[in-house]
């Protein structure tokens, strides 16, 4: 079917294409880099820690600075829509012979990104690293009982805000900066409520510098576990949610972060009702792993339809979330971003008043009929006429093919 004929069976159900195509065009992904090289970095050698692990060995992981850039630069051209870059502070960029630790990270060693991201025209994101490093003791950062090592993380927190509200006047674009951290225990702990004030404390220290609120979002973001530290998480979700309200920053909830009933989809309405902005992690949730690769499933359409319908496109901070390690990582990176907004796309289709209506009246049997019909309208034909204004190709996995025959390959 051609676009046209899509377009017209959309009116007819009040729906305009042309106009959920160009709002879908300023909508912003904040695009993770770690998926390039399975979340390792470049300011240590040791193994990925915290509870999150990266599985499988495919070739042409990106292990320099220049080849990770090349795989992002890649990546951009084959996703559609607007792009900003979420980086962690393990990607912090270091002269020959020079070294700065987490806790002494300033502005400059970031300052290569700022050029990269600059002319791409994407804003930049950050991430305080909390993990991956022999300062994390006994799996604990900003919670820990060893004043040393909490002091050395505080630091790290303080540093980095500095270098969001950096990253901020730079690109002229806000900079969402989001804490998470893996502390917790593997077995029954003693004590769950002193770590947890300690992670208040430390959390109070960092934002006691002083940014501007105005620039730089601060985001907290909980989990239920993580691996090795299956029965207690410091920053659990009451947790998070209460410090946050206390604080006036700002929720981040991943969607691979919670029970697996438990749907992100349905939290998203309470959580606008009671914030000003919210963030998401976009993930897909596999048993045990909170990190595969998001493709156009039920829940993501289900989270981007809740954010559509509350119209809250300019509320909402959407980044993915996600590293796969078993298959090419570019064209992992690309299916999550395209299924993000696929997602999206496919919700700002949704006749949303005309279903509102239904459900006011209590004709939840029209209220059926109308979800399911909706699965089967021509939804390929608007994504594709999408691609097309946007100078996507369609066919991506020929691209990353190539990519990997030429490019990755050549990292042996
Ligand atoms: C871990 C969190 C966190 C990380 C990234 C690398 O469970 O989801 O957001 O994935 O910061
Ligand atoms: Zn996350």
């Amino acid at each position: 079917m051609s676009y046209l004929e899509a377009k017209e069976k959309y009116a007819k159900i009040g729906v305009d294409t042309d106009k959920a195509i160009e709002t879908l065009k300023n909508v912003p992904i904040s695009l993770h880099c770690w998926q390039g090289d399975d979340v390792v970095g470049f300011d240590q050698k040791g193994a990925l820690s915290g509870g999150i692990q990266t599985t499988g060995n495919y070739i042409g992981r990106a292990r320099t600075l220049d080849e990770l850039m090349a795989d992002i630069d890649k990546v951009i051209s084959l996703v559609p829509g607007k792009m900003k870059l979420n980086l962690h502070a393990c990607y912090a960029i270091f002269d020959e012979g020079e070294f700065a630790d987490r806790n002494e990270l300033e502005p400059k060693h970031f300052a290569k990104w700022v050029k990269f991201a600059k002319k791409r025209n994407m804003g930049i994101d950050f991430n305080p690293t909390f993990f991956s490093h022999p300062m994390v003791k006994d799996n604990l950062t900003l919670s820990s009982p060893n004043e040393k090592v909490r002091a050395f993380w505080v630091e790290h927190g303080k540093r980095c805000l500095k270098i969001a509200e950096y990253f901020a006047n730079e690109t002229g674009e806000p900079c969402v900066m989001n804490i998470w951290i893996p502390d917790g225990y593997k077995d029954i702990p003693a004590d769950r409520l002193t770590p947890r004030e300690r992670f208040k404390k430390s959390l109070d220290e960092i934002l006691s510098i002083s940014y501007d609120k105005s620039k730089v979002f601060v985001t907290l973001e909980s989990k239920v576990f993580g691996i090795g530290l299956e029965s207690y998480t410091v920053g659990s979700a009451e947790f998070c949610m209460n410090y946050v309200a206390n604080k006036g920053i700002t929720p981040l909830m991943d969607n691979g972060h919670y029970h697996p009933t438990e749907l992100v989809s349905d939290k998203v309405s309470s959580m606008l009702l009671f914030n000003e902005k919210l963030a998401l992690h976009i993930t897909r949730g596999v048993r045990w792993d909170s990190d595969h690769v998001v493709i156009f499933d039920d829940e993501t359409k289900e989270i981007a339809k809740e954010i559509v319908r509350a119209n809250a496109l300019d509320r909402v901070f959407i980044a993915t979330d996600y590293f796969d390690a078993s298959i090419n990582r570019i064209s992992a990176w690309v299916t999550g971003v395209r299924s993000v907004e696929k997602a999206l796309l496919y919700a700002l289709l949704e006749p949303s008043d005309t279903m509102k209506e239904l459900q006011n009246n209590a004709d939840f049997t029209s209220l059926m009929v109308m979800h399911e019909e909706l699965k089967t309208m021509p939804f390929g034909d608007v994504w594709e006429k999408y691609l097309k204004e946007t100078n996507t190709p369609a066919d991506y996995l020929a691209e990353a093919k190539k990519y990997e025959k030429e490019v990755l390959e050549n990292r042996q």
